[in-house]
């Protein structure tokens, strides 16, 4: 219940933060600040006075969960080692979810520079940047997940060539990394494809996850995951998948009687900054970032491993909501990836504007981690 409320009174401070934010984003040269704005005004060059080697400023992070939650945990620790790195003179605030919108209106602002920095879910920007949705294929990533941070840390796919397509819309992506495995909640006990027959799942804003769900034979309906819970408890939404740890957090356990540990996929996070902004800073400070971003792959690998496990015992340990656990089989998930299949052709082949090349170098960057 408290949760709840929380969530509701988050989400009406977004609606007024948010309106604040982009009247202010809309008259930012009349207003005469150069916070907030992007292009060569801002970075280094907007600090208020010289501490050492950095000048004075300040950024705004952005991040898509709650305080105590992996996403803005990484952004609060990005603000303690870069504040301390500059010797003070640099400053970022972390936000929560919902001070500044829905995850969609987050995109928008820091590609129109209303922050500098967002840690962004590919999900919310499929339409937008159509190779993204890469990430929603399933059966694609190992499930071995210090597999997939290798994959994601180094990819030359993802870092260089994902990261330029971002970059036609003024997002850059610094630094790829997992929240976990992503497991399956329902009321049905999902098994195999054909549990998922009639069912409505909760996706983000990507098309090709319409067409991931269609292949089991279930529909889809997008929404932000704060009216998640609300929709899964009134049922007019029956399935969704998130990592252990955000399904405990966001109490989707308490409104779904079965967890499936599926192997279908992980949750990937982008640490992302406006590439306008990005590019006026000054070497020092650029550099300042990306060995930050850089050393912090390890530190939030650790975070989601121990938010994931911490998450799992207290759905196991929650007696008033019990929830079945299901950890699908080798001959099930063979199933499952058989009828996943056709999906990834149809990406390759099908998905307008996509570059079946980075699929290509992807799928064999992961094989190469596989077989080692
Ligand atoms: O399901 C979602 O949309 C949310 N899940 C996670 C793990 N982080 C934020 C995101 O918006």
């Amino acid at each position: 219940m408290v949760i709840l409320n929380k969530k509701y009174l988050l989400m009406l401070l977004s609606i007024l933060t948010l309106s604040f934010v982009l009247v202010a984003c809309g008259g930012g040269e009349e207003e005469g600040t150069d916070e907030g704005n992007s292009g060569e005004d801002s970075g280094s060059e907007g600090g208020e006075e010289a501490s050492g080697e950095f000048e004075e400023q300040s950024w705004q992070f952005v991040t898509e969960e709650l305080k105590g939650e992996v996403q803005y945990e990484y952004a609060a620790e990005f603000a303690k080692r870069i504040n301390e790195k500059s010797g003070g003179a640099i400053t970022v605030e972390p936000l929560e979810y919902g001070a500044l919108g829905s995850e969609v209106d987050q995109a928008q602002l820091l590609q129109q520079g209303g922050v500098q920095l967002a840690v962004m879910s590919p999900g919310f920007t499929g339409g937008q940047v159509p190779d993204g949705q890469i990430f929603s294929l399933h059966y694609f990533f190992p499930s071995d997940q210090e597999k997939v941070q290798e994959v994601l840390t180094n990819s030359e796919a993802l870092n260089t060539d994902l990261r330029a397509k971002y970059e036609e819309h003024s997002i850059s992506p610094l630094a790829f990394w997992t929240e976990g495995a992503m497991a399956w909640t329902s009321n049905v006990g999902i098994e195999s494809p054909s549990d998922w027959e009639g069912l409505n799942m909760r996706v983000q804003e990507s098309p090709l996850m319409r067409e991931t769900y269609d292949a089991y034979g279930a529909t889809v309906q997008s929404l932000s995951w704060s009216e998640l819970y609300t929709a899964l408890d009134r049922e007019t939404v029956d399935a969704q998948e998130n990592p252990l740890f955000f399904i405990e957090s966001a109490s989707f356990h308490e409104v779904q009687d079965s967890i499936t540990i599926s192997h279908h996929n992980n949750y990937v996070a982008m640490t992302t900054v406006n590439t306008e902004w990005y590019n006026g800073l000054d070497d020092n400070v650029k550099q300042l970032v990306d060995e930050t971003v850089a050393e912090m792959q390890d530190w939030v690998f650790d975070e989601q491993k121990a938010q994931n496990e911490a998450g799992l015992e207290a759905i196991k340990a929650d007696e008033e909501n019990p929830t079945e656990i299901i950890e699908l089989t080798d001959e099930q998930i063979a199933e499952f990836k058989k009828a996943a299949e056709p999906v990834h052709e149809y990406y390759k082949n099908e998905v307008e504007g996509i570059d079946p090349a980075i699929y290509d170098k992807l799928k064999e960057e992961i094989a190469a981690v596989e077989g080692e």
